[in-house]
């Protein structure tokens, strides 16, 4: 149970750390939030600043879910504790809600597309791969990065309802986060999809840069 709490907190600390706020912030003086849709992330900050810039922010993001879900449990555990994977799965619980509701910008955070890839590049599962292929192939064709991000985790969702189902007392902890953390993303995602709803929704090119 201390574990736990060490895990959380240690997580959501993590998670809350805003690159997307903090490297246009820091590197060029922008507030990102008075940019393109607003959104403290890899997409907005790609859209404002340029390819390389929200790559950055893409694998800064990335890290804050890989690094707690792999390595807190993994410190604090014996390596063939069965307590492992539900560990991992509160880490990355708290480092996508860190991002979504960090403490250090009054609680207005990102989307938790990127961070949740970093949690479940570790967790692993038929779902990342699926979900990868996914937003790769929707994007290719569409160009809606928001879309793209809503077809993967509901693809991620759906692949690991299919393949966890039949073992539900030993993935349990995985089977919830497989499903909430969908949902999670798809909220925050609202303002997108009203947009996307009225046909206004900004296509992202990869190498071209809109207005700053
Ligand atoms: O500014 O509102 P915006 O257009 O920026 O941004 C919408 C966008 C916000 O998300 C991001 C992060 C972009 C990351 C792109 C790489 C995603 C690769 C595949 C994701 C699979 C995740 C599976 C997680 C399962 C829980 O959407």
């Amino acid at each position: 149970a201390t574990a736990a709490l060490i895990v959380a907190i240690i997580s959501y600390l993590v998670g809350a750390i805003p690159f997307g706020y903090l490297i246009p912030k820091w590197c060029k003086g922008i507030d990102i939030r008075e940019h393109g849709s607003g959104n403290p992330g890899a997409t907005n900050v790609l859209r404002t600043m340029g390819n390389e810039w929200g790559i950055l922010v893409l694998c800064l993001d990335l890290l804050k879910g890989l690094l707690p879900v792999w390595l807190l449990p993994m410190w604090l555990l014996p390596s063939d504790s069965p307590a492992m994977l539900h560990l991992r799965v509160l880490a990355g619980v708290a480092a996508i809600v860190g991002h979504m509701l960090p403490v250090y910008l009054q609680f207005r955070g990102g989307k938790g597309v990127a961070t949740a890839l970093g949690v479940v590049i570790v967790l692993g599962g038929w779902g990342t791969p699926v979900a990868v292929s996914m937003f790769l192939i929707t994007f290719a064709a569409w160009r809606l990065v928001a879309l793209s991000s809503m077809l993967a985790v509901s693809a991620f969702a759906i692949t690991q309802l299919v393949i966890l189902y039949p073992y539900p007392s030993q993935t349990w902890s995985l089977l919830g986060f497989s499903v909430a953390a969908p949902l999670l993303i798809i909220y925050r995602h609202r303002s997108n999809i009203v947009r996307l709803w009225n046909r206004e929704e900004e296509r992202t090119e990869i190498g071209k840069r809109s207005s700053t």
